[in-house]
């Protein structure tokens, strides 16, 4: 049998205040240690616990902790992705995207602006917890906005996630309170679009 392996916390590419005024160290500390953290604790926990199953051939068992593993293991893929696609506004954060995700961002939703007005409007409306996405659909070889709930990860829809925004209230009410909308309104003077780049090269080559 294979030998298990425990996930860990990825660190943080930068400092808890490094994305302020965007995101407050506040927000950054408790988002990183608390909930991250506790996505990458229970993954494991809920691992363990199906191997423990496995090796007794309980499959009722690892039925019944497959959605701890589909809750805790995408809560710790989508944030290892989010802390990487942002960067200080000093650092590289903001502007526009350039090169081949550029023009195909022109091409599949006509502008950037267009592109940026809808992915606001279809993640500002997720109902209850969940992430705003830019796919890419390799069958199709084009751009998608998806959004997904709870901490489902956006492979889930077919899909390599290129950017996404966590709307879940941990991350924004503590600043932004009720009003989601300036949350991912602000978070576009963050976003590091050569690293956004370098996944979306990654996606469309491989
Ligand atoms: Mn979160």
């Amino acid at each position: 049998m294979a030998e298990q392996t425990s996930y860990q916390l990825p660190d943080l590419p930068y400092d808890y205040k490094a994305l302020e005024p965007v995101i407050s160290a506040e927000i950054m500390e408790l988002h990183y240690t608390k909930h991250h953290k506790g996505y990458v604790t229970n993954l494991n926990t809920a691992l363990e616990k199906y191997h423990e199953a496995e090796t007794k051939n309980d499959v009722a068992q690892m039925i019944a902790l497959q959605q701890a593993i589909k809750f805790n293991g995408g809560g710790h893929i989508n944030h290892s992705i989010f802390w990487t696609i942002l960067a200080p506004i000093a650092k590289g954060g903001g502007g526009m995207p350039k090169g081949e995700l550029a023009k195909m961002i022109e091409r599949d939703f006509s502008s950037f602006d267009a592109f940026k007005e809808k992915f606001n409007a279809a993640t500002t409306a997720i109902q209850g917890s969940g992430w705003g996405w830019l796919g890419y659909n390799k069958g199709q070889k084009r751009l998608e906005i998806a959004i997904c709930s709870n901490q489902d990860p956006l492979s889930t829809q077919g899909l390599v996630p290129i950017l996404g925004v966590d709307v879940w209230e941990h991350a924004y009410y503590l600043q932004y309170k009720n009003v989601r909308a300036d949350y991912v309104k602000a978070i576009w003077q963050i976003f590091h679009w050569k690293h956004i780049e370098e996944r979306f090269n990654k996606a469309i080559g491989s």
